[in-house]
């Protein structure tokens, strides 16, 4: 989530946030989680909610950016939390992610996770778990024509998903996304809670330049990497909307939570 719209990040960082975060996806995908979690592990639920509020941001040059909405939220049983703290051996400003896992009648569990954290580098002054979420747009053969832009992202209660209770994970309190006194960096999603990433912010889209007007799919993912556990690690990670680019803007042709039909 967005908190800060600030730009003070160059292109320097920009490069070196985008190569960090390639290798660090590689990692990812090279040591997928699946380590042990005690019996009666109350786990999480990540879902992806289908993509909206699409639109074409005009570049420089020519370029054309699709803009849209995401969000990922927690179906739960279990509460998606996780920590991020530095590591002697890696690099300093690259944090290793834990995931706390509640293992029944007030305790937690500590599982180490593949994921990392980078601070910045999206103009927001927080840190971001990279590879939470990701996006590719398809033509109708589900050819890959491009991916998001944003590797990173900072999550917590913002976007109300059944729950009725209120939002706990939260910057005021909880310290989302900023280092504690501790020094470690706390994210989370409550059952039932969301994080909504408006499609304004920044690296919000896929570069879209040179494609033709016509009909594509954006596919969105969680965990795409599988650094995290969850109650159910297949199908509801997925969601999709299929839309039509035209001169006069974006439009909806149809959506569904899952993989595409
Ligand atoms: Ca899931
Ligand atoms: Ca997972
Ligand atoms: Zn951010």
């Amino acid at each position: 989530m967005a908190r800060g719209r600030s730009q003070r990040s160059g292109r320097i960082g920009l490069a070196v946030w985008l190569s960090g975060a390639l290798a660090l996806l590689q990692m990812a995908a090279a040591a997928p989680a699946g380590g042990t979690h005690p019996a009666g592990s109350v786990l999480p639920d990540l879902v992806m909610l289908a993509p909206k509020d699409f639109s074409v941001e005009k570049r420089p040059k020519g370029k054309r950016w699709l803009r849209f909405d995401t969000v990922i939220a927690n179906i739960g049983p279990g509460r998606f939390e996780v920590y991020g703290y530095q590591h002697a051996d890696d690099p300093s400003g690259t944090l290793r992610v834990v995931q706390r896992i509640e293992s029944g009648a007030g305790s937690w569990a500590e599982h180490d996770s593949p994921a990392a954290m980078t601070f910045a580098g999206d103009g927001h002054n927080h840190w971001h778990v990279i590879g939470l979420q990701s996006w590719i747009l398809t033509n109708d053969r589900n050819e890959r024509l491009g991916s998001g832009a944003k590797t990173g992202f900072c999550f917590w209660d913002n976007f109300r998903y059944g729950s009725s209770a209120g939002a706990y994970y939260l910057p005021s309190t909880t310290s989302a996304c900023a280092r504690r006194a501790d020094s470690i960096v706390p994210m989370g999603l409550s059952v039932g809670w969301g994080d909504e990433y408006p499609s304004t912010i920044a690296f919000q889209y896929i570069d879209i330049s040179g494609l033709p007007f016509g009909e594509y799919t954006v596919q969105v993912q969680a965990d795409a990497g599988g650094a995290f556990v969850e109650a159910d690690e297949t199908t509801n990670n997925l969601a999709w909307s299929r839309i039509r680019i035209a001169r006069r803007g974006v439009t909806v042709i149809d959506s569904g939570l899952g993989p595409l039909p």
